[in-house]
């Protein structure tokens, strides 16, 4: 008897990324939404550290406080800007209840976890915790991210851009949307392929991509999601954001390992310095299935942390 692939990892494995609808919905959502609007407001007014400041694509961020948030609101962003994310929702110092809400949704069962176990083709025992963060709408100035893949430099050759796509991913990141959000551009196919001349030549901030169609290649689009509907993608797909003041955006970004990941996969969590709390994070919300999932997880990061030692970061701005 031949076993069918999953829908999902074929979706996956042809364009890089697959939507999946309504993951989250009812009751939850709006608890979501909730805590999400006031997360973000407490972020944009300088009381929480840990964010994404508009003009720096690439960890680390810089310093963000009350006198920084002052600053950017009278000076309307012109002098120091805002930010476009928050990061570190499982942090214990968010306080309850957000904390155990968006742990709650990161681990939840029948949710983004489940998903991603039938993109890696893995049980709970082989998933590793990682990272769980919040893309919100810039406040004084339009920003947009330049043409990138997450883990690898826009120098790598064609050919070391190749053997890294070709490498087993080992992880699965989402985009969760509370709100509709239609910020992700993304190049179909571009995870399994090295970038053309005109890709590689084209300006970072290029609106529109050239595309080598007699190449069978796919022009870029623009994922579309609803509230609650998620995306699941390769980080290392061709992709940017672009990120207007005035459309709201309110969308959960995660990703969860894989045990087999390596040294690259350490790096590319624990340059967010989610070492400083992990050990912390508190599971008492969780239910006792849940719980044996998420302390399982937390144990293999902290594993992964020992063993990778400093990790540097991946990407300069
Ligand atoms: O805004 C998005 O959805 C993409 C974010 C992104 O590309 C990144 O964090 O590297």
């Amino acid at each position: 008897m031949t076993v069918s692939e999953d829908p999902y990892l074929t979706s996956l494995k042809k364009d890089g990324f697959v939507v999946v609808r309504s993951i989250v919905s009812g009751d939850q959502l709006k608890a979501l939404q909730e805590a999400a609007v006031r997360t973000a407001n407490k972020a944009r007014a300088g009381d929480w550290p840990h964010v994404r400041t508009v003009g720096k694509q690439f960890p680390p961020w810089d310093t963000w406080n009350r006198e920084a948030a002052a600053k950017a609101k009278a000076s309307h962003g012109t002098e120091q800007a805002g930010i476009w994310g928050v990061q570190h929702l499982m942090r214990p110092e968010m306080g309850t209840p957000d904390a155990g809400i968006f742990t709650q949704s990161y681990f939840a069962q029948d949710g983004v976890l489940d998903v991603a176990k039938r993109l890696l083709g893995c049980g709970d025992d082989e998933l590793v915790m990682e990272l769980y963060n919040m893309l919100v709408r810039p406040d004084y100035q339009d920003y947009e991210l330049r043409w990138h893949r997450d883990d690898i430099p826009p120098e790598a050759t064609p050919e070391q851009e190749l053997a890294r796509l070709q490498a087993p991913a080992f992880h699965a990141q989402w985009n969760l949307a509370l709100w509709d959000d239609a910020s992700l551009i993304v190049v179909p196919g571009s995870h399994a392929r090295a970038r053309t001349e005109g890709e590689r030549n084209a300006d970072p901030y290029q609106e529109q991509l050239p595309c080598d169609e007699a190449a069978g290649h796919r022009p870029q689009l623009t994922v579309q999601l609803g509230p609650g509907d998620v995306v699941f993608y390769n980080n290392n797909i061709l992709h940017r954001g672009v990120y207007q003041t005035a459309v709201e955006r309110t969308t959960l970004h995660g990703s969860v390992g894989h045990v087999s990941g390596n040294a690259l996969r350490a790096r590319n969590v624990l340059q967010h310095g989610v070492g400083d709390w992990v050990e912390r994070c508190d599971f008492s919300v969780l239910s006792e299935t849940e719980r044996t999932r998420a302390e399982g997880m937390r144990a293999r990061l902290i594993k992964m942390g020992r063993e990778s030692g400093p990790v540097g970061y991946s990407l300069a701005d």
